[in-house]
């Protein structure tokens, strides 16, 4: 594999006529793909204009829109570092960010430009921009005085395409550096795994500030010059409505749950899809299941990480190194991808044994480089001989089909969504009057897992549960809120004074029954 810009290898890829559609919104515009190419180099030659350092973090908390993809990809035109940021993330979480990374230039939507700006400001950021989802703002603005060509920078695989922010089981975020290298051999990869034919249609109905939308969803589309039915939010009726002119479909479990609430799914109307893909939390098998009598149509479910981009999935056909197994398993992630080194160790490093659990490692081009300015956090989640510790807990089976089974690291995923416990039991801790809390993860019907706190107070003080929700609610991001809070007297604890998070999810999980 040359060293290449990924920019490039999208491009490279784009359809001989580039007058075709290459993007059609919800709201009924389209792009061809020389648009694509004018913009993404108009927005280039800005950056290039402000005369960055090299390898510049460029953040990013803008309302999805086929403008905020063209930054992205012209972020990597040149040469710059894409951050892309929540746009539920609030003012406290958006300037731990900004302070960790130090971003040269911000693009904030223009409602918050504010607050964002003052946070950038503060931390040093020299250009701070707005993009709002209907074509406004400063940085389009100043884009249209530059020039439709650019020659892309050069970059190699090793140089840092991106910083995905992901927290761990301590608290703050960590920022994920993904390569050009790590995402351009996951995007050719997976062109060919799961089989994109040349008019494959993708219906994109995910937020783009996160790998499954931004890297998995677009590069998938456009590393095959296929055309994208943009959802700037997801909507069922609208998803489903749009199956006859679309082939593939990517999201995570709760979309697929919504779309079976509504009557419009039917096997005619998705007659003329080719594939189903999800991801991003466990698929359960009675949605596997349902989605398979009601459309007749076999969901493809897979396994990623921010870290590793993809790193298993079903079978999308023939697997020559599976000879006959083309089946896709419900409740497992499928087949160790090609050119992915997958083991299942046990904690004193050896293997375990065929069909055993434990703790799911990787290696392979995918893996990012290392957390942004975290050399001891990056070497603690390394093994000796360079695999990735995943947290993830799982086995391989006598057919080589890998299930995951839980996380060894504590961490909730709601809707597809993160949520780390630490980090919210954090918030409560420093309120008045709480003296400890959990946050544990409990089954939910639609977002799958959502989080409970289990509160205990200071002796002698009433804390009210209501009150401690609606703090939450103003510092941190909506979805991380948890589903319900209750205080109780004490916290139940192992031998070392431990709290038993095992049995409080046990105690809690009818929550939401
Ligand atoms: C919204 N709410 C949530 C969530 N989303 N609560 C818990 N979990 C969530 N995920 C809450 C809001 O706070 C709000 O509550 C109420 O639900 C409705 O808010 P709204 O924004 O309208 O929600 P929605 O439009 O219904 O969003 C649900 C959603 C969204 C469409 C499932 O969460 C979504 O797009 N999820 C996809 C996430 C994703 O892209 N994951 C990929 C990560 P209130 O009114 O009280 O504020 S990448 C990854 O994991 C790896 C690499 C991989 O393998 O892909
Ligand atoms: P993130 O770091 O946000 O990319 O989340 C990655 C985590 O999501 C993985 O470590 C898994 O715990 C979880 N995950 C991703 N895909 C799946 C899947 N198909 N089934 C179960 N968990 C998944």
């Amino acid at each position: 594999m040359s060293n290449q810009n990924l920019f490039v290898a999208l491009r490279d890829a784009f359809p001989a006529d580039l007058d075709r559609t290459a993007v059609e919104t919800d709201n009924g515009l389209s792009y061809s793909w020389r648009d694509l190419d004018r913009a993404t180099a108009m927005v280039a030659n800005l950056l290039d204009s402000l005369d960055l350092p090299p390898a510049s973090r460029i953040a990013v908390q803008v309302e999805k829109s086929v403008e905020a993809m063209v930054l992205y990809l012209a972020t990597l035109r040149a040469g710059h570092v894409f951050l892309p940021l929540n746009t539920a993330y609030q003012s406290g979480e958006i300037e731990y960010f900004i302070g960790n990374a130090e971003p040269a230039v911000v693009v904030c939507s223009p409602k918050n430009h504010g607050w964002v700006s003052k946070i950038a400001f503060t931390a040093g950021t020299q250009y701070v921009f707005t993009l709002g989802d209907d074509r406004t703002g400063s940085l389009l603005e100043r884009a249209a005085h530059h020039s439709d060509r650019h020659t892309p920078a050069v970059r190699k695989d090793d140089d840092l395409a991106a910083i995905l922010y992901t927290s761990g089981t301590t608290g703050r975020s960590k920022g994920a550096m993904l390569t050009h290298g790590n995402m351009r051999s996951n995007a050719l990869m997976l062109r060919d795994y799961w089989q994109w034919q040349k008019d494959d249609v993708l219906i994109h109905a995910l937020p783009i500030f996160h790998v499954h939308g931004l890297f998995v969803a677009i590069h998938g589309a456009l590393i095959n010059g296929s055309k994208m039915i943009w959802l700037s939010k997801f909507d069922p009726k609208l998803a489903i409505s749009k199956f006859p002119e679309a082939t593939v479909f990517m999201g995570v479990p709760t979309l697929y749950v919504r779309m079976l609430a509504e009557p419009s799914l039917t096997k005619a109307q998705a007659a003329h899809m080719r594939l189903f893909i999800s991801g991003s939390a466990p698929l359960l098998i009675e949605t596997f299941t349902e989605w398979q009598q009601r459309t007749g149509h076999t969901i493809l479910e897979r396994y990623g990480m921010s870290e590793t981009v993809m790193l298993t999935s079903n079978p999308c056909g023939e697997d020559p190194r599976y000879p006959g197994q083309t089946e896709r398993r419900g409740g497992t992630v499928g087949f160790p991808l090609p050119g992915v080194t997958l083991r299942v160790m046990e904690d004193d490093g050896k293997a375990v044994a065929p069909g055993e659990i434990g703790g799911i490692q990787v290696k392979g081009p995918n893996v990012f480089k290392g957390y942004w300015r975290m050399p001891e956090k990056t070497a603690e989640e390394f093994t000796a001989d360079g695999f990735f510790r995943t947290g993830d807990v799982g086995k391989v089976d006598d057919r080589g089909y890998v299930t995951i089974v839980g996380r060894s690291k504590d961490l909730i995923i709601s809707g597809g969504y993160n949520v780390y416990p630490a980090e919210i039991e954090g918030y409560i801790n420093d309120m008045p009057g709480v003296a400890e809390s959990a946050v544990i993860g409990v089954p939910h019907p639609d977002f799958g897992e959502v989080g409970v706190a289990v509160i205990i107070t200071k002796p002698g003080v009433t804390v009210d549960p209501d009150q401690v929700i609606a703090e939450l609610k103003a510092k941190l991001a909506n979805f991380k809120i948890p589903k319900r809070c209750v205080v109780v007297a004490e916290l139940p604890r192992n031998t070392m004074g431990k709290v038993q998070k095992n049995l409080l999810r046990e105690q809690y999980k009818g929550s939401f029954a």
